[in-house]
């Protein structure tokens, strides 16, 4: 493939392709294009058509357990989620979900393992959401309700999926075996994904 077609191509292969999930010959098509995307990211820093925030999502775990927060406000006001959100000017990004991470349940991590990466797109909404997930297994204090969540201990079996993003479903299995991953979800509206990759990776950026 030329670079030029993939140019061409690069919306559809990485934002419209439909995949069914754990089909590994498929998974190996989307990595060609994965890193395709990534050369011409770096050769054309500024074609992008849309503007990008990068956001961190910490995910508190214990032995088959899981910290979930119910988000009492703001955006996905309802869903239980891990904790996160915008990363400052002034930091980097881990920096920003240890931040956000006590900021939402009064934890302080000791330890961060970036496990995935993931992108979200809103029909109508030039806006790229970037969201750094990470592992959080150390840390400090006990979880504390604050002014945007409520803390809740999760079993690892019992996940409240249909209180939560509707991605969520897709990538936790992956998480949950300590497998990292890349993914991308077109949303229309906040209840339905049109279309999605989610992608095993070896390592990540940091
Ligand atoms: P604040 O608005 O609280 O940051 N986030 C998502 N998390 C999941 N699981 N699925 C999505 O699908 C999400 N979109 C955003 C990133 C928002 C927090 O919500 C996460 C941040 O942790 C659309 O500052």
């Amino acid at each position: 493939m030329s670079l030029e077609r993939a140019k061409g191509t690069r919306k559809m292969s990485i934002y419209h392709v439909v995949v069914p999930l754990f089909d590994e010959s498929h998974w190996t098509e989307l990595l060609i294009f994965d890193a395709v995307a990534s050369v011409i990211d770096q050769d054309e820093p500024n074609q992008m058509s849309t503007s990008q925030k990068i956001f961190t999502l910490a995910m508190v775990r214990k032995t088959n357990a899981l910290l979930l927060g119910l988000k009492k406000k703001g955006f996905g006001e309802g869903k239980w989620n891990g904790f996160g959100g915008k990363v400052e000017k002034d930091e980097t990004i881990s920096e920003g979900a240890v931040r956000e991470l006590e900021e939402e349940s009064g934890l302080v991590a000791k330890c961060l393992t970036k496990i995935g990466i993931l992108e979200f797109e809103f029909v109508g909404d030039p806006v790229l959401f970037e969201v750094h997930v990470f592992d959080v297994t150390q840390y400090e204090g006990e979880p504390v309700e604050t002014e945007e969540m409520k803390p809740q201990w999760f079993p690892e079996d019992g996940i409240p999926y249909e209180k939560m993003w509707p991605d969520d479903i897709l990538w936790y299995p992956l998480y949950l075996k300590g497998i990292k991953f890349r993914g991308h979800f077109l949303y229309q509206g906040y209840d339905t994904i049109l279309n999605y990759t989610l992608t095993q990776m070896d390592h990540l950026p940091s």
